[in-house]
């Protein structure tokens, strides 16, 4: 008989949570009622191609039901699933403004839920990997219903991240601060099955450096350096010989960095000095996993778990993945004339 054991992510999250004395039922019920919104959302996200076929947005589909677009449908399907339960105080989601509280009809919890409800969804029309990607944060406030202290903490506050990247197969990767876990859907039994146990970026990582090239004119020049220096440098300043992959979805393409190691790079340059990619529900989550998995994550300067965000939708400048790599990049940033 087979002695590989199925593990489904339930379980998981369970087994995980009596390592957490601490952490009352609140916080894996948080975990598991993600882990329903994501596979409510990747049903979705497969359907996508038949979209315009069984309605476009504004329109009805043949069930009657009015045609959502898929980042609005993402977002409502994290929400409903988390604003009856008791567990939160409030969510911020890359789709609001502001605060989400919990409706007061409702009772309000401990957690807050950070997430950025479908990245990349600019992808979507061409069957290219899009994610979801979230946190959860302690309440620290004494409101009921959450407040501005609440969701701007620093990552290093996060007591669990993750990231669902609906691909070639749905996956589920999370942490809780005891390593990294993947889980794979069988979407014939509905399940989440723990498929990639215990992550590490691997070391050596694969020689793969991933950032929009087209930005080159816009980079500072210890940017540019940093790139000629993987592209060109010699094998005793451990340069050259990399290979390039941007798939332009942040989730997808952090999840090969996980897998593969190398470095994601979203820098800050003339035109946009922070970049485009948001603290608290971007970078600050991949980057709990990026530290759990044994790699690193900075703006360049700082890393990022250590930013105190200052805004809801705080932009980053983000260099992600293997430890190595990313203190270079920040010696290449540091060094004159950058
Ligand atoms: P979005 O939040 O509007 O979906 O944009 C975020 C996406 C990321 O998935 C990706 O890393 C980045 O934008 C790509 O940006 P660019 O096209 O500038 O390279
Ligand atoms: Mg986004």
């Amino acid at each position: 008989m087979s002695e590989t054991h199925i593990v489904t992510i339930d379980r998981h999250i369970i087994e995980h949570e009596r390592k957490h004395p601490e952490a009352r039922g609140a916080f894996s019920n948080i975990l598991t009622d993600m882990a329903l919104a994501a596979k409510v959302i990747s049903r979705k996200v497969n359907m996508a191609g038949l979209m315009d076929i069984l309605g476009a947005a504004g329109s009805e589909n043949v069930q009657g039901e009015s045609v959502q677009k898929l980042d609005v449908f993402a977002q409502d399907a994290i929400y409903r699933a988390m604003d009856h339960t008791g567990d939160l105080c409030c969510m911020v989601s890359e789709e609001w403004e502001d605060i989400i509280p919990i409706p007061e009809k409702f009772p309000a919890g401990d957690y807050v839920l950070v997430f950025d409800p479908l990245d990349g969804s600019s992808n979507i029309d061409v069957n290219v990997s899009i994610g979801t990607v979230f946190a959860i944060l302690r309440k620290v406030s004494n409101e009921e219903r959450g407040s501005m202290a609440d969701c701007l903490q620093p990552g290093r506050k996060q007591l669990a991240a993750g990231y669902v990247v609906y691909g070639s197969s749905t996956m589920l990767v999370y942490t809780t601060g005891n390593g990294v876990h993947g889980f794979t859907l069988d979407p014939s039994i509905g399940e989440f099955i723990l498929s990639h146990p215990d992550i590490r970026i691997p070391e050596p990582p694969d020689r793969i450096y991933s950032i929009n090239e087209a930005y080159t004119p816009r980079w500072t020049p210890g940017m540019k350096r940093f790139i000629e220096h993987l592209k060109f440098g010699d094998e005793e300043s451990g340069g050259g010989g990399y290979s390039s992959r941007y798939i332009g979805s942040l989730v997808s393409d952090f999840h090969r960095t996980l897998l593969r190691g190398g470095i994601f790079l979203y820098p800050g340059d003339r035109e946009n000095p922070s970049g485009k990619l948001r603290l608290l529900y971007e970078a600050s989550p991949l980057a709990m996993i990026a530290e759990q998995a044994g790699g690193r994550a900075s703006d360049g300067r700082s890393n990022i778990l250590d930013i105190q965000p200052e805004s809801l939708h705080q932009r980053t400048p983000l260099f992600l993945g293997s430890a190595g790599l990313v203190g270079a990049v920040e010696r290449f940033l540091s060094e004159e004339g950058s």
